[in-house]
């Protein structure tokens, strides 16, 4: 069976957003995921054009793709320089393309789909704003009415679930939303912790393919290789039962002032926990990061 996934990205400030994407791209081609939008949780334009860059490349431009119209967030060198050249180099040849609000196309993502895998790699601002939104053209549930009846479940890269002194990165950079949406969705939320990507380097396979290919470029600023939060993340909601990994027992996550992970037992939500060899879990991510 095919997941249903809607993708959160900030791919903009790693390269590991865009070997999620690629995964996704290649496993929906064996007929493991449907993707039913992907949206960017940063408001510089050049996010969402290296997202359609890479869909092109995919083939898979009918996907609807959003992008933060609502306020500004996460601009800057920093939070672009994997996706900045990507999309200077396309609007060379092309006018710049228009994109809706991230939180539009999640609506009409969760309005047309039921059963939806929600799958964020960076911070929780879009989800945060979906679960607050109200009634509009497209449906007049609000969000969380609209999370209720079409999302099964949440993969979020996020937390530490070995150290919890440690501020995660796509937490802590927005706690506020992070608590929000830990609070207040209305489904289980499966965390993919920092410590499980932060000793897996993948990417390597992109060397073997063209050199044209947008992710391979990105990946090749760092070298070749990335870090895994995101594959993993990807990778983990479109087969919700691998090998490599197993989900904790239930638990209720939440995060302090300075992003610091809470977790007690009971609850509706989920870490995950590696159980293969990390080499194992290399080879299984790179198999799709192509
Ligand atoms: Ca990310």
């Amino acid at each position: 069976m095919a997941e249903k996934i809607l993708i959160d990205t900030d791919l903009g400030s790693d390269c590991d957003d865009a070997g999620a994407l690629a995964l996704l791209h290649n496993m929906a081609e064996e007929g493991m995921a449907e993707t039913v939008g992907i949206t960017h949780c940063a408001s510089e334009i050049s996010g969402a054009i290296a997202l359609k860059v890479i869909n092109e490349w995919y083939k898979r431009s009918d996907i609807p793709i959003g992008r933060l119209t609502r306020y500004k967030f996460l601009e800057g060198e920093k939070c672009t320089s994997f996706t900045k050249k990507t999309a200077e180099s396309y609007i060379e040849s092309h006018e710049i393309p228009r994109f809706e609000d991230s939180v539009k196309v999640m609506r009409k993502a969760l309005v047309e789909n039921t059963g939806v895998t929600l799958v964020t790699i960076g911070m929780m601002n879009n989800v945060a704003d979906l679960l607050r939104s109200e009634p509009d053209e497209i449906s007049d549930k609000n969000g969380i009415e609209l999370v209720r009846d079409s999302v099964r479940c949440m993969y979020s890269m996020g937390g530490n679930f070995k150290d919890f002194e440690y501020e995660e990165y796509n937490i802590k950079t927005d706690v506020k939303s992070a608590n929000y949406v830990a609070t207040h969705f209305p489904a289980p939320i499966i965390y993919a912790g920092f410590e499980l990507g932060c000793d897996i380097k993948t990417g390597n396979n992109l060397k073997n393919g063209s050199d044209e290919n947008p992710v391979r470029k990105m990946y090749d600023i760092l070298g070749g290789f990335g870090f895994s939060w995101d594959p993993i993340t990807a990778y983990c909601a479109i087969r919700q039962e691998n090998r490599f990994f197993d989900k904790s027992s239930e638990k209720t996550i939440s995060f302090d002032d300075r992003g610091r992970t809470i977790c007690t037992d009971g609850g509706k939500d989920f870490y995950l926990v590696m159980t293969a060899e990390l080499e194992a879990v290399r080879a299984e991510l790179d198999k799709y990061i192509r």
